[in-house]
């Protein structure tokens, strides 16, 4: 069998806010627009992955929060509706995916055998995360491909940002090491904004754009510093800021997906893309690609 790879990986922000403006028959409210500089972000990302060939879509997100290790979803369908539990008036999404559990055990036997406290989660009833959805819908609006859905393991609570880091950098080399094994090639999501000062204020209605802006000059400072980072190709030097990054930008990469993600791409020097940047009630979000199926051997 052929070694399996990761074909690129993306940092994809999930605010619900982008699948509202977009208005897809699967969401119920209805929207006239708004946040358009992130959504075009999105549709030059997914122009830049059209052509290029994978099997399933990796994703980590910080709104499937779990405090005893981490879980992996591992029921083959999905079948409910996502209700944002802050914004029920933007996002009440009907979904329907498929998992891939098979990928999804060996990335969860890999990890355990690194000796990460995992699980996976068999409760057919369960209700995926806004963030998994948003995130995938705006990258692969088909729904065509199966999913591995990831949580994040909220050690930063027990023990500290750091902890968690650490714990990110093993799952990451466990993913890869995983998606090697299983012959299957893998488009990564990391679901999460950057900076995450937020207004506490909804405007009426909530896609009038002359009211939004980042929350502060020193969210805008950090925001650009981490995307100047991703564009040069210091990976390591981003983990190594990460932790002052969420103490000071209150950065939902907290979560762990971003560090997750660049681990899994073995701490790229290779520069990233960016396709597009936007704030959503004041947070800070960046789309991104790390092309891997362009970088040689
Ligand atoms: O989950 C989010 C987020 N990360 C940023 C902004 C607005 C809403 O939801
Ligand atoms: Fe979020």
């Amino acid at each position: 069998m052929a070694k399996g790879s990761i074909v690129a990986g993306c940092l994809a922000p999930h605010p619900p806010h982008l699948v509202y403006a977009e208005n897809p028959e699967q969401n119920e409210p209805v929207s006239e627009g708004g946040w358009e500089q992130l959504r075009w972000g999105y549709e030059r990302l997914r122009e830049s992955l059209k052509n290029i060939d994978y099997d399933v879509i990796v994703v980590l997100s910080p709104h499937w929060q779990t405090y005893v290790g981490t879980h992996f979803i591992g029921v083959e369908k999905c079948t409910s509706k996502s209700v944002d539990p802050v914004f029920p008036n933007l996002f009440r999404f009907n979904y329907d995916l498929n998992i891939d559990v098979e990928l999804a055990r060996a990335i969860h036997d890999q990890a355990e055998s690194q000796g990460m406290a995992v699980k996976m989660m068999e409760n057919p009833d369960f209700r995926v995360d806004y963030g998994t959805i948003v995130s995938c819908h705006m990258v692969r609006p088909e729904w065509d491909k199966p999913i591995v859905s990831i949580s994040s393991n909220r050690s930063l609570s027990y023990y500290s940002v750091e902890v968690m880091q650490e714990m990110m950098l093993e799952l990451g080399r466990s993913t890869a090491k995983a998606i090697e094994e299983s012959g299957k090639k893998c488009l990564l999501l990391a679901s999460n904004s950057l900076s995450h000062r937020h207004f506490v204020t909804e405007t009426n209605p909530p896609e009038d754009m002359s009211k939004e802006h980042i929350a502060s000059h020193a969210m805008h400072l950090w925001d650009m510093r981490m995307i100047e980072m991703m564009r040069q190709g210091k990976s390591q030097q981003l983990i190594d800021e990460m932790p002052e990054f969420c103490e000071q930008a209150i950065a939902e990469a907290d979560g762990g997906a971003l560090t997750w993600l660049l681990s899994a791409l073995d701490v790229p020097e290779q520069p990233a893309i960016l396709h597009g940047y936007g704030t959503i009630i004041g947070t800070g979000n960046a789309i991104m690609e790390w092309p891997c199926h362009s970088w040689e051997e």
